[in-house]
């Protein structure tokens, strides 16, 4: 949505959203802004390597994945561990760069990764490039996706 006063046409530029799709029971569409606002926000200083090119550091900030997830009511029988244990999220990049985490890596019972959807990276707002995946744990930077558009939540098996 656009602010009052703001100007509208092609020039207006468009505030990048992502989808909460699957197996859920409130599907949601969620700007950069939605994320920063809605959840209480984590900080994250990480280095990864990317195969091609080296050590890269950054500085993330941003809701938890899992609290964006769970506002979107997964539905798996939330106090089952065994039911949680089935479910895995899909997450795609604009440009088409995809990948899966499973529930349990993030939930509190299992790995407890603190994966963000970053709102910030290096002290700059991600509201025009969307949100970034942030995966502290990986030592690769593949799983950072940029410009996250999707984020899928399924049981296996079903729902894929
Ligand atoms: N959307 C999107 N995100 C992506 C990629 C990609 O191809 N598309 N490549 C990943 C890989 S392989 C790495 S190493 C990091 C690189 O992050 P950098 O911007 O710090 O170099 O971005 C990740 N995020
Ligand atoms: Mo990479």
């Amino acid at each position: 949505m656009s602010r009052p006063g703001a100007p509208l046409g092609p020039s207006a530029p468009q505030p990048a959203s992502l989808s909460v799709i699957g197996e859920v029971g409130l599907l949601a569409t969620l700007t950069v802004r939605d994320l920063r606002e809605g959840w209480p926000r984590h900080r994250a200083e990480v280095v990864f390597d990317c195969a091609t090119g080296g050590p890269r550091h950054h500085v993330f900030e941003g809701p938890l994945l899992r609290e964006v997830a769970l506002a979107s009511h997964p539905l798996f029988d939330v106090r089952r561990r065994k039911d949680r244990s089935r479910f895995a999220l899909a997450v795609s990049g604009g440009d088409g760069h995809r990948t899966v985490l499973a529930w349990a890596e993030i939930d509190a019972d299992f790995g407890n990764a603190p994966v963000l959807l970053a709102t910030r990276l290096d002290g700059e707002d991600l509201d025009a490039v969307g949100s970034q995946l942030v995966v502290p744990v990986d030592r690769c930077g593949a799983r950072y996706i940029s410009a996250v558009t999707r984020v899928r939540i399924g049981a296996w098996p079903g729902g894929w």
